[in-house]
């Protein structure tokens, strides 16, 4: 009856239609709900109607934490709000999107967007006195905040990976790794330990909803971003990374470049071959969206050495390390072919790497490829 009389009310005035009977207050807030389902059922529930829904949430960072540690945690998540903000509307300003006119020291065309990202990252850290440095990918030398006793942590990160997605509106991620200053050590070269050092770990991805990954070294938790309060809402604590998945990833562009372990892999994982089962393919060409698929489907994602780039592409400090963190936080598990990610003693700042990372069962299948043909 509600339903029949809500249609029939769409053509007439709010004041025939408050006069035609009594209880206009009720009335009103029928029709009010009503849109709600129509505008939910289109798609376009709005923010107010998601709140109500959402039961009370844990935020990010948890309280647990040391208090320096959630601070920066903190700070780094609500840069990453920021962000998220300048993607979600980049299509509407001719200053956020397209190239910014700069190669970085990658070798690689900087994009508006890379910057803006670098720029809210950077400053929301200067704030810091934690902070000893940042090392980030857009910047060529690793920048010192402060040499003081006080200023135990070392920020490494990706600002913006898989920016060539940003022109399309495809996912995008900021991935973090967090490292602790040794004691005396100059905070320039500060951040060249190994990735098992690392005191935490992060990601999020910029995709439908903006999803932030971390790990403490206690498991890898998963948090979503609310967009009404602003604010990381735990949504899948203890991720676990099946042992095996439906998928691998990789630019198969590359494959004739890649040496012949990795090509026996790739052939193995295609026919069913190497693990039992026939894996599809996947590849969006932004690690975090890759990683992100393979964390909660499991499967493996690879970048080999190629002619172009022998030594891999993906960067030590601040793609792979952090990634191979959660991966082993969620149970998987991850290689340059020969050894754990997490063990690998970087020697400059933008070190590249070949990454094989995913299910602990292929990660294991590539490795035992790759030692049988060295
Ligand atoms: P950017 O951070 O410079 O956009 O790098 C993207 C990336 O390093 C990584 O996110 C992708 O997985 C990879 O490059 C894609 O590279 P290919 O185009 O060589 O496959």
């Amino acid at each position: 009856m509600y339903g029949y009389r809500a249609e029939r009310d769409q053509g007439r005035s709010s004041d025939e239609r408050s006069s035609s009977s009594g209880g206009a207050e009720r009335r009103r807030t029928f029709v009010f709900r009503t849109r709600s389902v129509h505008r939910a059922k289109r798609g376009l529930c709005d923010a107010a109607t998601t709140q109500t829904i959402l039961p009370k949430m844990t935020k990010f960072p948890p309280t647990t934490l040391d208090v320096p540690l959630r601070e920066l945690l903190r700070t780094l998540a609500q840069a990453c709000v920021q962000i998220a903000a300048k993607l979600r509307t980049a299509g509407l300003s001719t200053d956020v999107l397209g190239a910014a006119g700069d190669i970085n020291i990658q070798g690689e065309q900087q994009q508006k967007l890379d910057v803006l990202a670098n720029n809210i990252l950077t400053d929301a850290l200067r704030s810091l006195a934690s902070v000893a440095a940042i090392v980030s990918e857009e910047d060529d030398e690793p920048i010192v905040l402060s040499e003081s006793d006080t200023a135990k942590y070392l920020v490494i990160f990706d600002p913006l990976d898989g920016s060539s997605n940003i022109d399309i509106n495809g996912p995008t991620g900021t991935i973090i790794s967090i490292m602790e200053r040794k004691s005396g050590a100059p905070a320039k070269t500060a951040s060249l330990q190994c990735g098992s050092q690392q005191v935490a770990a992060m990601y999020v991805l910029y995709g439908p909803s903006t999803v932030l990954v971390y790990t403490t070294g206690e498991g890898a938790h998963g948090y979503t971003l609310d967009p009404v309060s602003g604010e990381f809402l735990l949504s899948s604590s203890n991720m676990q990374m099946p042992e095996s998945g439906p998928y691998y990833s990789t630019n198969e562009s590359n494959l004739s470049e890649y040496p012949v372990a990795f090509q026996k892999a790739i052939e193995g994982f295609r026919t069913g071959t190497l693990t039992g089962t026939k894996l599809g393919a996947r590849y969006i060409g932004a690690l975090v969206a890759d990683f992100h698929r393979t964390l909660l489907k499991g499967g493996i994602y690879l970048y080999p050495p190629t002619k172009k780039t022998p030594h891999g592409k993906l960067r030590l400090l601040y793609e792979a390390n952090p990634l191979a963190l959660i991966a082993h936080e969620a149970g998987g598990a991850a290689t340059n072919g020969a050894t754990d990610i997490l063990n690998i003693d970087p020697e400059i700042p933008h070190q590249r790497v070949p990454l094989v990372i995913g299910s602990k069962n292929a990660v294991e299948a590539v490795r035992t490829l790759v030692k049988a043909d060295a």
